[in-house]
């Protein structure tokens, strides 16, 4: 992670208000370079402990990726179990791209009595370039994370821990009640070490890669 989002610091429980069974899709766009998310984005209560980033490419951005979704504002965490609410649940499954050079993360999905009902584990991508400033943070991947209790009544998911090391990856274009991520698809460079990466949980599906 960029030297400049180590300062932002706090724990882990994020709350977000999503519609019953549609698709509701977060792209992070408008939010402030480095802020907390908390409740003033969309509408939505992300609690006190995501952050965003704005690409330093862009008009008030100071963070060094590349290649985001949705350019130029992406979410990353400070904890390495950091846990969204989503108080109406949804159905389906969680999808979202994600970029993280060197450390794996994982990804968990909760019913309602915590129990884990969808999982992926999110390999490192390698470093890449791009637009034109990136560090090393210019891979992405989308995932999509299907309900195993799919096809079964009352089958949702109420909460999404992300865990990982802090600040090593960042997250876009989250989607909920989807297995694809939400409209805006990056143009990224092509994962070297593809081939190689290891995908270890079920659900895992690492739809798109493009060049740029
Ligand atoms: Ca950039
Ligand atoms: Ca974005």
């Amino acid at each position: 992670m960029t030297r400049s989002l180590r300062p932002l610091l706090a724990a882990a429980a994020i709350a977000i208000g999503a519609p019953a069974s549609a698709v509701t899709f977060i792209d992070f766009e408008g939010v402030p370079d480095g802020s907390l998310i908390g409740s003033t984005y969309a509408g939505l209560s992300f609690g006190t402990h995501a952050y965003v980033a704005v690409d330093s490419d862009a008009p008030n951005g100071s963070a060094e990726f590349a290649n985001e979704p949705s350019p130029s504002t992406v979410m990353y965490f400070d904890s390495g179990s950091a846990v969204l609410t989503v108080a109406a649940g949804f159905d389906t499954g969680f999808s979202f791209w994600y970029a993280s050079p060197a450390s794996p993360a994982h990804v968990t999905l909760f019913d309602i009595g915590g129990n884990a009902i969808g999982d992926a584990s999110l390999p490192a991508l390698g470093s890449g370039p791009g637009d034109p400033n990136g560090g090393d943070i210019g891979v992405w991947a989308s995932v999509g994370i299907a309900l195993t209790c799919t096809g079964q009544p009352g089958c949702r998911a109420y909460s999404v821990e992300f865990g990982g090391v802090p600040y090593q990856a960042l997250y876009d274009n989250i989607t909920f009640g989807s297995l694809t991520p939400g409209p805006g698809v990056p143009a990224i460079p092509e994962p070297s070490t593809w081939a190689l990466l290891a995908l270890g949980a079920s659900g895992l599906l690492v739809a798109k890669r493009r060049r740029s």
